[in-house]
Order: C-alpha cells, then sequence, then structure tokens
C-alpha cells in the first residue's frame, strides 16, 4: 500500500469510526486525491469499505413513476421536463391516486422495495401535498419503502409529507457548488441545501446526489461528492446519475464520460459515505453489462428498476433480472 492509499485509508476509519462528529470533513482535494488513485487501488479500497458495512452481494431496487410529467418552469440544462426546452415532453395533468397506487403494486411484484414518485414542480403547492401524502399512504399500505423528488420544499411541507408516512426525500445537489451556475439559475445551491434541511428536520431519510457528464471536471465531481460527504449527517441514499442526453435541452451534445470516470465516482462515494445506499441511476440502460458490474464492485448497491426513469428509458426488468443472476446479486 503506498503512502497516498494509507492516509485515505486512516481518514475513512476515522470517519467510520465517529461519523457523528460533524467537524470530521473530507475535503476537496482529498477526494480528488481518492479519485486520481490507480483504478485498482481505488476499486480496492471500495470494497474495503463496501463489505466492511455490506453484503456485496446485494442491490436494493427503487421503482420510479412520474406522477406530474412536464411544463417544468425551471431550467436544469440536463431536463428533458423543463416546459422552455423542446424536447417532446408534454405537460400532463397529475395522475390520480388510483393510478399510482397500480403502478406500485406492479413495482411490488416484480421485486422493487421502494417507490419513488416524481413531480416535474420547482415546488409542490399546498393542494398538490395534499394529493401527494394521498399517494404516499396508498403505496405505504402496500409494504413498499416510500420516496418522493417534487422540488424545493417550504417549512411545515416536509412534516406533511413524513407524517403521511414518506421514508425518503429525494433531492438532489446535482453537481459541485461552482460548476452549479453553468447548469440551473432558477434556484440556487442553498436552495438546495436548505431543502435538505427541511428534509432532515422532519426525521425524513435523506436521498441525495447528482449527475457526471456534464462536461465537468473531475475537480467538480470531486467537488459534488465532498458537499454530500459533509453533511451531517451524510444523506441515506445517494444517487448517480449518468446525463441521459435528450436532443432539445442545452446539455444535449455534451461530450460522453469515460465510463471509468463514473466509475470511478462512484467508488469515491462509497469510501466517503460508508454505510449510505450508493444508487447507480440514470444512464444505466446506456451503459454495458461490464460497466454496470464495475459500479457494483465499486460499491453501488441500489439501482432504479423498471422499465421507465420518469420521461426516459430504464433497462427493462427481465434483462436487469437476467443481470443479477448472472452476477449473483441478491436483490431487496
Ligand atoms: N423536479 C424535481 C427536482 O428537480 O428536484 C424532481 C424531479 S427531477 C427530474 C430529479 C432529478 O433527476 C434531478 O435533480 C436530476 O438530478 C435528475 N435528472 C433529471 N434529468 C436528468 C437527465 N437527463 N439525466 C440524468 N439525470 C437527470
Ligand atoms: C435521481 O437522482 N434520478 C432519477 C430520480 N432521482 C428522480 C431521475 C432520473 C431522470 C432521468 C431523466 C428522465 O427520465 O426524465
Ligand atoms: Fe423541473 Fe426538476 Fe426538471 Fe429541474 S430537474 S427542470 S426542477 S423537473
Amino acid at each position: 500500500m503506498n503512502q497516498l492509499t494509507t492516509d485515505l485509508t486512516e481518514q475513512q476509519s476515522n470517519h467510520s469510526a465517529d461519523e457523528s462528529v460533524g467537524s470530521l470533513r473530507w475535503s476537496v482535494a482529498q477526494i480528488q486525491s481518492l479519485l486520481d488513485l490507480p483504478f485498482n487501488d481505488l476499486i480496492h479500497q471500495a470494497q474495503l469499505v463496501h463489505r466492511q458495512y455490506h453484503n456485496a452481494n446485494e442491490v436494493q431496487l427503487s421503482t420510479l413513476i412520474s406522477v406530474k410529467t412536464g411544463g417544468c418552469p425551471e431550467d436544469c440544462g440536463y431536463c428533458p421536463q423543463a416546459a422552455r426546452y423542446h424536447t417532446g415532453v408534454e405537460n400532463e395533468d397529475m395522475l390520480s391516486v388510483d393510478e399510482v397506487v397500480s403502478a406500485a403494486k406492479v413495482a411490488k411484484e416484480q421485486g422493487a422495495s421502494r417507490f419513488c414518485m416524481g413531480a416535474a414542480w420547482r415546488g409542490p403547492k399546498q393542494r398538490d401535498i395534499d394529493k401527494v401524502t394521498e399517494m404516499i399512504r396508498g403505496v405505504k399500505s402496500l409494504g413498499l419503502e416510500t420516496c418522493a423528488t417534487m422540488g424545493m420544499l417550504k417549512p411545515g411541507q416536509a412534516e406533511q409529507l413524513g407524517q403521511a408516512g414518506l421514508d425518503y426525500y429525494n433531492h438532489n445537489l446535482d453537481t459541485s457548488p461552482e460548476f452549479y451556475e453553468k447548469i440551473i439559475s432558477t434556484r440556487d445551491y442553498q436552495d438546495r441545501l436548505d431543502t435538505l434541511g427541511e428534509v432532515r428536520e422532519a426525521g425524513i431519510n435523506v436521498c441525495s446526489g447528482g449527475i457526471v457528464g456534464m462536461g465537468e471536471t473531475r475537480h467538480a465531481r470531486a467537488g459534488l461528492i465532498a458537499q454530500l460527504a459533509n453533511l451531517d449527517p451524510y444523506p441515506a441514499s445517494v444517487p448517480i446519475n449518468n446525463l441521459v442526453q435528450v436532443e432539445g435541452t442545452p446539455l444535449h451534445g455534451t461530450d460522453a464520460l469515460d465510463p471509468l470516470e463514473f466509475v470511478r465516482t462512484i467508488a469515491a462515494a462509497r469510501i466517503t459515505m460508508p454505510k449510505a445506499k450508493v444508487r447507480l441511476s440514470a444512464g444505466r440502460r446506456e451503459m454495458s453489462e461490464a460497466v454496470q458490474a464495475l459500479c457494483f464492485l465499486a460499491g453501488a448497491n441500489s439501482v432504479f428498476y423498471g422499465d421507465k426513469l420518469l420521461t426516459t428509458g430504464n433497462p427493462d426488468t427481465a434483462r436487469d433480472q437476467a443481470l443479477f443472476k448472472k452476477l449473483g446479486l441478491s436483490t431487496q
């Protein structure tokens, strides 16, 4: 083991020994050093951490549904649902509670343990919260874990979602604070941190991650991981999305990220957030089985499962089941 590897191992074990201490922080430079390691050393470290905290042959399955699609007023440069980009995604009415609960039943039958409801909103209005809480109650009553991703939350809204039985709220930091303004102008980084604070205060598990492959540098990826790992506590669930390029969005045509850089990002998330579920998220349909296997080796232990993400495709369930079987992964 070289000196850098030894130092980083000590850093990691300090974190794992005393994660509740907010003063122990990962610097961007430390995470950049992780990302700069020889690939085999990085994966080895990620495996050591992974096996300390998780069953290395298990993957958790979350199914997504878009309960309100399109017509979003925000300008996130990656997103097919922003009204201002011409992507072919139409502004649709909100689904009914029955439609959502029926879809959750199917997801459960197919093996998902968590059902995540997404809405293309800047944030929910009170009448939206009333309907969403009904959806949460219906999904929860099936014995599924519940998750929602609906944009920014105002004070009091997270409590209402929590009282209805919401287990997780997904709200991504998306990228590093420095790169952020190249991607979104209609809400700032602090707005996102504030929403995560609302979720945490309401006792709901935080699900927060980001997107890579948006033309950012490795340093910016280190900056994103540092922000997530330094949240106190770090998120229970960390989705790492590879940009799905959609025609009509400003980021369409961005140079694709080297898949091994994606794997490195997963490994850095695993090492710095040892107990989290690290989710290999959007972009999986475009990945080979070999790259997905490397992501699992690097510490990913959750995926989105089901034929669709929100508006774009995901591997179909039969193909995923065949992959899990091939890799000897059990599902939860
Ligand atoms: N409107 C809500 C919000 O922005 O928080 C919830 C839904 S939004 C679609 C959830 C997340 O999906 C975004 O924060 C982003 O990280 C991810 N996402 C959206 N479009 C994507 C794309 N084309 N490729 C990869 N991830 C994407
Ligand atoms: C997350 O981090 N990724 C998911 C979920 N949370 C909501 C969304 C991915 C969306 C990909 C583009 C689409 O299908 O519209
Ligand atoms: Fe709207 Fe969310 Fe898409 Fe941004 S990511 S445009 S907030 S749906």
